[in-house]
């Protein structure tokens, strides 16, 4: 099994990314933002109360996360590996990752960590604000919130993943496919 975690701050790329990774190993793409909103829509227990905490940028309760991680897992316990877009965002999290994965005896391979300046990742959401419906990316404090919160809660992961030798760091503006290049290139490089 292959099992990548694309990493990086609100409007880093991570799904942008995460579509190129998909389609170029064929793996299952385990976005926990994709799962949250679908369970909003679908006015669940576990997305009304997600809600609360998406629109005012601050993380979701880590059972929320795990549970909803945990049943995706089982769902699609035939696939070759995993994509994990958006998760881990807490320490916490990163270790139930690894005991999940420890369990079905396979590890997390790497971590790919898209490095992205804040003014361009305000940027970034603030236009898809404009031309999507995402509510979190129309206020310029959510999303300044959400970067703040990345930065105390989640990029601390780094080190967490570091010290396993899992990180690799990728410059993340640019061409969408130029960052795919890199990203294909380090891939094949971590793997030999
Ligand atoms: P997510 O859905 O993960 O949203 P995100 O961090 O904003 O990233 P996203 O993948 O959508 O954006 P991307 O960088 O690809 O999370 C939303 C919320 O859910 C969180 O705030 C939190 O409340 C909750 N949540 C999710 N997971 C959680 C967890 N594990 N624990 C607790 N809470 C959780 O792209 C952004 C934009 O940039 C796009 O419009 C794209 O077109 C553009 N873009 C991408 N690459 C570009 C490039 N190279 N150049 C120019 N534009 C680019």
């Amino acid at each position: 099994m292959l099992n990548i975690i694309i990493f990086g701050a609100p409007g880093s790329g991570k799904g942008t990314q995460s579509t190129f990774l998909v389609e170029r190993y064929k793996l299952g793409h385990l976005s926990t933002g994709d799962m949250l909103r679908a369970a909003i829509a679908q006015q669940t227990p576990a997305g009304m109360q997600a809600k609360a905490f998406m629109d005012k940028g601050q993380l979701v309760p880590d059972e929320t996360v795990i549970e909803l991680i945990t049943n995706e897992l089982d769902k699609q316990s035939q696939a070759a590996g995993f994509i994990f877009d958006g998760f881990p965002r807490t320490l916490a999290q990163a270790q139930k990752l690894d005991k999940m994965l420890a369990e079905r005896g396979t590890p997390v391979n790497l971590l790919l960590n898209l490095d992205v300046d804040e003014d361009v990742l305000v940027a970034r959401l603030l236009n898809r604000g404009k031309i999507g419906n995402r509510s979190d990316d129309r206020d310029e404090n959510v999303i300044r919130e959400r970067i703040a919160v990345f930065e105390k809660n989640t990029l601390p992961l780094l080190e967490y993943y570091q010290k396993q030798g899992k990180l690799c760091n990728i410059k993340g503006v640019g061409e969408p496919s130029e960052i795919s290049k890199q990203i294909r290139q380090t891939v094949a490089s971590q793997l030999k």
